[in-house]
Order: C-alpha cells, then sequence, then structure tokens
C-alpha cells in the first residue's frame, strides 16, 4: 500500500518554512483543527476550501492561530504544472480540418478494435440508448476549453474560472481544450475527431491564469472541489507536481482521498513527461514521480507510442496504473481547428472517457475497483504483469465493458424462502469479485406497510440474504446505483395461523 508519510507537525513545519526557499506561489494552506473552536473567527483574510481548509497570505496569523493549537498543520501553496509537452502543437493547416475521425486515433486504432466496437455498435445499456457516457460528469482541471469548436457540445459543458470565479473558462493556452476533446469530442457528426464519451458532461474548471505557464496547489484544489460540487464521477488533472513535502499538497491529497473513499469519485492524472529525449528503454529503472498521479487514490496514467512502446518522455515508476497513446494524438485546438500534441497529459484524458462509460455502467465502481478492472481486462505488456512503464497494460475497452456487464449478469437471485416470521433469499454471484447490491424487501400486513432498503455486499459463491415480516412480502435486488435491474421483484405470503 502506497502511503505519504507527513512529518510535518504544525510546530516543526514553522522551521522547514524558514528553510526552504519555496516555490513561485505565495500563501499558505492550513488545516483548522476539528477539534478548536468552531466556527473559527480569524483576525486575518482566509478562504474556506472545505474540510476546515484554508488559504491565506497571512503567514503571522497562521502562527497565533499555531500557538493556540487550533491547527493541525500548514503547509505553503506551491507550483503545480502542465507537464512539459514534448512535441508542440503543430499548426491546424498541417492537418485536415475534418474527416479525420476515429480511425486516425490512435488510441482507437491501437489494440482497442473494441472501443470501435463500442463507438460503431451503439451497445444499448439499461434505458440508455448507447454507451457514450450519457449522464455522467467529468471534470477538467486544466487551462479551460475553447468557446467556439465545431467538435464540442456546449449544451452539455459547464466552465467555471476559479480566478474571475465566473462560468466562462477561456482557454489561451490549447492544453485543457486538448484534454476535454480526447473525452469528449463530439462523434459521429461527419467533422474532426471521434471521442469515447461525446455524452458525457464536462465540468471544465480553469486553473492556469493567462499568461502563466504554472499554477499553485490551492488553485488545483479549488478546481478539484468545484468539480465535486458539481456532482463529478470522475475527475481529470493533467497536471503535476514533483515534490509534496512542503507544498500544500498534504490537503490536496487529503481530499481525494476523501472524495474517493466517500463519493466513488475516480481521479484520473498524468503521470508525468521527462524534458529530455531518451531511449525508451523497455525496461528502465524507475523515472521520478509526479503528483497528484502518484498518490494512491489517483490512477496514474502513462503513454505510449504509435508502436505500442513507452513513449520516450513517458514517467515509469510503479505507480503508473495504466497507459494509452501519448504521442502525436489528435486533438482539438482553443481556435477551433485540429492539431497533434504528445505528453501524458492527452493520454490521461482518454483513461478518463474510459472510466466515464464504466461508471455509466455502474456508478458504484470507485478508484479501487477501477484499478481492479484495469488488472483484469487490459492487455498485459512489457514486463509480466504490472510494470513501472505500462502499468497493468493497455485498455482493452470492449473486454472491461464486457466484464463489467458480465458482473452484473454473474448474480441470480432464488426465490423467497419462509421460515416462521423470517424470510430468505438465496444470491450467487458467479463472479470472481464481491459486489455491491440494493436489497429491498417490503410487507404488507393488513395494510401495515413496512419496507427496507439496504445495501449488502455478497461474496463471491452463495450469501443468504435475510428479512422478518409478515404480510405481503416483496423482494427485488439492484446492482448499486446501477441502471440495471438485476432480476424480477419476487413475492411471497405469510399469514401466519393463529394471527
Ligand atoms: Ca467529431
Ligand atoms: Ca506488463
Amino acid at each position: 500500500m502506497k502511503m505519504i508519510k507527513y512529518l510535518i507537525s504544525a510546530a516543526a513545519a514553522l522551521t522547514l518554512l524558514m528553510l526552504s526557499a519555496g516555490a513561485e506561489a505565495s500563501g499558505f494552506i492550513f488545516k483548522y483543527s476539528d477539534d478548536a473552536p468552531q466556527p473559527p473567527v480569524f483576525d486575518f483574510e482566509a478562504e474556506y476550501f472545505d474540510m476546515n481548509i484554508y488559504f491565506t497570505d497571512d503567514e503571522a496569523g497562521i502562527l497565533r492561530l499555531a500557538e493556540k493549537g487550533y491547527i493541525d498543520y500548514y503547509e505553503r501553496d506551491a507550483e503545480v504544472s502542465l507537464p512539459d509537452d514534448p512535441v508542440p502543437e503543430v499548426s491546424p493547416a498541417a492537418l485536415p480540418n475534418d474527416g479525420i475521425r476515429a480511425e486516425h486515433q490512435m488510441n482507437y486504432e491501437f489494440k482497442l478494435t473494441n472501443a470501435l466496437g463500442i463507438l460503431n455498435n451503439n451497445i444499448a445499456v439499461g434505458d440508455s440508448p448507447s454507451l457514450r457516457g450519457q449522464g455522467v460528469r467529468v471534470g477538467v482541471i486544466d487551462t479551460g476549453i475553447g468557446q467556439n469548436h465545431p467538435d464540442i457540445n456546449y449544451e452539455k459543458v459547464t466552465q467555471y474560472d476559479v480566478f474571475t470565479r465566473k462560468a466562462v473558462a477561456n482557454d489561451t493556452k490549447g492544453h485543457g481544450t486538448a484534454v476535454a476533446g480526447v473525452i469528449a469530442a463530439v462523434t459521429d457528426n461527419e467533422i474532426g475527431l471521434a471521442s469515447l464519451a461525446p455524452e458525457a458532461e464536462l465540468v471544465v474548471v480553469k486553473v492556469y491564469q493567462d499568461g502563466v505557464q504554472t499554477t499553485s496547489t490551492s488553485n488545483i484544489l479549488k478546481g478539484i472541489q468545484y468539480a465535486v460540487a458539481e456532482g463529478c464521477d470522475v475527475i481529470n488533472i493533467s497536471s503535476g507536481m514533483g515534490e509534496i513535502n512542503d507544498t500544500g499538497f498534504r490537503s490536496m491529497g487529503e481530499y481525494i482521498d476523501k472524495i474517493s473513499e466517500e463519493y466513488g469519485i475516480i481521479v484520473i492524472a498524468s503521470a508525468g513527461n521527462h524534458d529530455e529525449k531518451r531511449d525508451p528503454d523497455p525496461y528502465p529503472s524507475d523515472s521520478e514521480l509526479s503528483y497528484p498521479a502518484a498518490w494512491e487514490n489517483v490512477i496514474s496514467v502513462a503513454a505510449i507510442d504509435d508502436s505500442g512502446n513507452r513513449a520516450w518522455f513517458s514517467y515509469h515508476n510503479m505507480e503508473v496504473d495504466t497507459t494509452a497513446c501519448g504521442l502525436n494524438v489528435q486533438v482539438l485546438t482553443r481556435t477551433g481547428g485540429y492539431g497533434t500534441n504528445s505528453g501524458t497529459s492527452f493520454s490521461a484524458p482518454f483513461i478518463s472517457s474510459v472510466a466515464a462509460l464504466v461508471k455509466q455502467i455502474d456508478r458504484s465502481v470507485d478508484v479501487n475497483r477501477f484499478r481492479t478492472l484495469l488488472e483484469l481486462t487490459s492487455v498485459d505488456v512489457g514486463q509480466k504483469g504490472k510494470d513501472a512503464s505500462f502499468g497493468y497494460g493497455i485498455v482493452d475497452v470492449g473486454a472491461m465493458i464486457d466484464y463489467l456487464l458480465d458482473a452484473a449478469n454473474s448474480i441470480s437471485v432464488g426465490e423467497i424462502q419462509q421460515s416462521d416470521s423470517e424470510f430468505s433469499v438465496t444470491v450467487v454471484n458467479s463472479a470472481n469479485e464481491p459486489v455491491e447490491l440494493i436489497d429491498s424487501w417490503s410487507s404488507d400486513f393488513n395494510g401495515q406497510a413496512s419496507s427496507e432498503s439496504r445495501t449488502v455486499t455478497v461474496q463471491p459463491g452463495e450469501n443468504v440474504l435475510t428479512y422478518s415480516g409478515m404480510g405481503d412480502i416483496r423482494h427485488f435486488v439492484w446492482l448499486k446505483e446501477s441502471i440495471r435491474p438485476l432480476c424480477p421483484v419476487q413475492t411471497a405470503k405469510y399469514y401466519p395461523e393463529e394471527m
């Protein structure tokens, strides 16, 4: 298990802060103690985030709180950057501005014929006409989005700029537009690019200021929090930082832990890029880490080239979970055209689009289960098993979707059995992993109705679910937060003789 230990207590941090030169960003993030007097009234200006985390420029103010023992920790707001793109965006005129289509997009062509099958065959799931990310919200914490692109469906885009606090996130760099297009470019509209999740709703949060190439941990944190408030199921962060000690990452990391564990949000980030060309050694020693990608509750996405080798720039370390094409990725440009970009910034959003499809099928899939799905269904390449270059391997979207649908089909529910006033059903889980179900019972005895709905985890094999009651009994099971019911309603009657 990956663990980052924070050894910096509030008191020790004082020393470290004085010693450290610090990064470009200014200000401090601090965690007001849950045990301290509430609500906090500060004698300095502080901006509330969430989880009792605040931002302020006033270090002296923090020190006063620290002396009273009111804060758990504080940390310097630090610089976060877009990974350096190893290949700059080419002129849009160098590429056709229409008809690029899926067959020229390496992420579809390479080992992903099943993905193309999904695009072309519109697999029906429940009430949804097809599996294209309908009803799923994907946060894009980036540089914003171009405001006039024919391959973006703006009706499905929510925008926010953390600097202006307005609902327009105009992209002046191009990075965010490229990332957004990989996830959800309009598909089957005869122009430009295709994507896996064109019906997903994007929540594009601009966390980079115009004319500045870097941002700060507090801005990324604000972006994540906005995406969470907007109900995102998946959050893509194609940014990173190399060091997390005394960098303001603790609060971000703890927040990511909270949203992944409590809300089931899947956070996906770029593994990071080298800034100088190296030979793509297939079995390299570990490279640096980039955060948040290397954080345990984040899916770290590396990059392959068009031959399936590790892209020369891609970070390789044991925190890498998966990989996708990141060399010469066809992207949307902020000015409304098309171009190519390279970098893990553009492989990560492909995995975010995959996660959107997974969430469409089963909302209960969290980061741990998504990682398990990657392990179970990816095409293993490179060293056998999970490795530093490819993680669990190259995603096979079709196999993952099939696996998920099979998991839904793996549940069979027996008829209601009765013994005295207790009822039971036997649920058989023929998958090889536990499945979460909503187990609902109701009874109606001479007009007195009662019902119970509970979440149960059914282990592989036979599981017996029991309930007490009498009268007309009804029972049914749903895959948790899924659009797929698992069985018809079962009914039974129990009216004791003596009543
Ligand atoms: Ca298109
Ligand atoms: Ca491998």
